[in-house]
């Protein structure tokens, strides 16, 4: 038993119905359609947190005989006090009639106590042809929000705001594929204005939904930190007889060993890009992104590769600063006190200037041949020699998140991670890309984390999500 409320809602065919509830129930399975007529019966639609349903969006049909349907209750009502009983009647009556099926549909749980979402394009002129549907809706009784989602770049927002005013308790605009979550949440308020009995039910759905969302970052977090870790220290082996290894060239062992380990990378980051998605309730997310591989002349700072991984070289840059505030460390303990921080600085510099001058090319994997024990000899590939790597991997993943974690369900755009320069890691605190060298180093060399350890790379992370949303906020 919940007292969760339900909201229909309702429209014109094609102007963003299904899109309004694909976002506010946070579910991309809903018909979203360029033909009209894609949903041909009511559909429920229930948003729930911890297993619990806190409100339910119903989509509808459009409207498709308003101006009839209006007839046929101005010819049945005797007064303004019965016009909610003769919509209800109407509906009982055409049940079974296939010219009013949609009406039907979409009157249904009007009648039966759901709110209305009067879903109107805003990119279009204003008509009067809509008043026959307001006017009926006003009949219901319900309480009433419409909705000005503006579907093309034309804006005639606020024609439509003057006449939707005069029917429908609150008018607000609201895009559904593009809304940030913060309008999700005060549209929810808004609705809980509409009747008291929602208000304490919604808030408290807000306060839910924030929470989650914050629990869903930090899951995120944990998320790539694992990844991290396994793609740092994932190494190939393979074990051979003495005859096997003389079949084998120590090159094409190698080669071998070395497309396996490239093919564990992929699928490892491609694992990690489905776990983010499916937490945040993206399941048909269609993705394009440059592979995870290289060619062993690759310059780590050559346009081509850092185009390939869609990383910037302010960026790579920045993790070779990371890198050298590390060895820098000891300088700054030294220091620690008389000057602020100059040794990790100076220290960060050399790293970067490093980075840049004396031709970083991304260390690769190397194959290492065991001892002959037993006839039989381990050939090992990986791990990857060089720590910026990781700094890719952690690079790629927080654009991936933060797309996915902006994206609302109502999105059906090719989700294209185009490399941009982004050099935000260098606005990340110190601290925490100490926290992110150090886990990345003890990886590499296939040390197990502690468990504090890995806590700390998950909180760094943590961190660097936050600041890439600030960073990319802060640039519009
Ligand atoms: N750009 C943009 N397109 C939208 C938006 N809402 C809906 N659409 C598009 O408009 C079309 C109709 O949307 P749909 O939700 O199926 O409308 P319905 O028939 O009223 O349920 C689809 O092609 C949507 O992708 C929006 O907020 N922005
Ligand atoms: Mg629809």
């Amino acid at each position: 038993m919940t007292d969760a409320p339900v909201f229909a809602v309702v429209g014109h065919p094609n102007k963003g119905k299904s899109s309004v509830v694909a976002t506010l129930s946070q579910n991309d399975a809903i018909a979203i359609a360029l033909e009209p007529g894609t949903t041909r019966h009511s559909q429920a639609y229930p948003l729930r947190i911890d297993n619990e349903v806190r409100y339910t969006l119903v989509d509808t049909p459009g409207f498709q005989r308003p101006r009839q349907v209006l007839e046929w209750l101005q010819a049945h009502s005797l007064s303004a006090s019965d016009r909610a009983e003769t919509v209800a009647a109407f509906v009982h009556q055409h049940r079974d009639d296939p010219r009013f099926q949609d009406e039907c549909e979409l009157l249904g749980p009007l009648i039966e106590g759901a709110g209305i979402i009067y879903v109107v394009d805003g990119s279009v002129p204003y008509s009067a042809e809509n008043e026959s549907e307001m006017t009926i809706l006003r009949w219901t009784g319900q309480p009433s929000l419409a909705l000005i989602n503006s579907i093309g770049p034309d804006d005639y927002s606020e024609a439509w705001h003057n006449a939707l005013g005069q029917f429908f308790q609150v008018v607000r605009k609201f895009n559904a594929v593009s809304a940030p979550f913060n309008q999700h949440l005060s549209l929810l308020k808004a609705f809980g204005q509409l009747q008291p009995a929602w208000e304490a039910v919604l808030d408290q759905a807000v306060l839910q939904l924030s929470g989650q969302r914050a629990q869903r970052k930090e899951q995120a977090a944990r998320l790539v930190a694992t990844a991290l870790e396994d793609l740092m220290a994932w190494q190939e082996q393979r074990t051979l007889t003495a005859s096997q290894l003389a079949g084998h060239s120590r090159d094409s062992l190698a080669e071998q060993l070395r497309q396996r380990w490239y093919r564990h990378q992929r699928q490892r980051e491609q694992a990690l890009r489905l776990a983010i998605e499916q937490l945040y309730q993206h399941h048909r997310i269609q993705r394009q992104e440059a592979e995870l591989t290289w060619h062993s002349e690759h310059d780590l700072f050559s346009d081509n590769s850092r185009q390939t991984w869609g990383v910037s070289k302010a960026y790579l840059a920045t993790a070779g600063f990371g890198a050298g505030a590390i060895g820098g460390a000891g300088l700054d303990a030294i220091t620690l006190g008389a000057s602020l921080g100059t040794g990790a600085l100076i220290g960060g510099l050399l790293g970067a200037a490093g980075s840049y001058f004396y031709g970083d090319r991304l260390k690769l994997p190397v194959l290492h041949l065991g001892v002959l024990r037993n006839g039989l000899q381990t050939a090992r590939f990986g791990p990857v020699q060089d720590i910026q790597f990781g700094y890719v991997v952690l690079g790629r993943a927080v654009d991936h998140w933060w797309h996915v974690s902006h994206r609302n369900h109502a999105g059906q755009d090719l989700l294209d991670l185009e490399p941009t320069d982004r050099h935000w890691l260098e606005e990340l605190a110190s601290a925490y890309r100490h926290d992110i060298q150090h886990a990345l180093a003890r990886c590499r060399r296939q040390r197990a984390l502690s468990s504090d350890q890995r806590h700390r790379l998950a909180v760094a992370v943590e961190a660097a999500l936050d600041t890439y949303s600030q960073w990319r906020q802060s640039r519009g």
